[in-house]
């Protein structure tokens, strides 16, 4: 499996997803970017043939201890020599309505498009990678 996928300095590696059985439910996907430009992105969308729809969402946890979703509208910064994970907990990619289920061990092609956050470059930036496919492992993960 190739290591990651990397154009202008940002980086993908370890993209990936838990299996969910069952088509038409929503799914999350996770990432690591690395940034070894000296210029600051955002990810601002991931398109995938999976999902029939894909947000950026953050899991935030109220003073009463109960967990929600706020989306992202303006994207997941990614600063200048910085590396961000994504991760369970926090901030993910909401793949909504798979189109079919997912089973451990398959690849989801995903295209991670990324902006400078300097406007004056409107270039967007975009890597062609995949979601690989988990085992639910654990506690189960019910995911709005
Ligand atoms: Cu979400």
């Amino acid at each position: 499996m190739a290591h990651g996928v990397t154009e202008a300095g940002l980086t993908i590696t370890h993209a990936w997803t838990r299996s969910v059985p069952v088509a038409g439910l929503n799914g999350a996907g996770y990432v690591t970017i690395s940034n070894s430009s000296d210029q600051s992105y955002r990810l601002v969308a991931v398109e995938t043939e999976a999902a029939a729809q894909t947000s950026l969402h953050e899991s935030v946890m109220s003073d009463e201890g109960m967990m929600s979703m706020a989306a992202l509208p303006e994207g997941v910064s990614i600063p200048a020599g910085q590396t961000v994970a994504l991760a369970p907990g926090g901030i993910h990619i909401m793949l909504m309505k798979l189109v079919s289920p997912t089973t451990a061990g398959e690849q989801l092609p995903a295209t991670f498009i990324f902006e400078a956050a300097d406007a004056a470059k409107p270039d967007s930036i975009r890597l062609k990678s995949w979601f690989a496919v988990q085992p639910v492992s654990g506690e189960s993960h019910v995911h709005h």
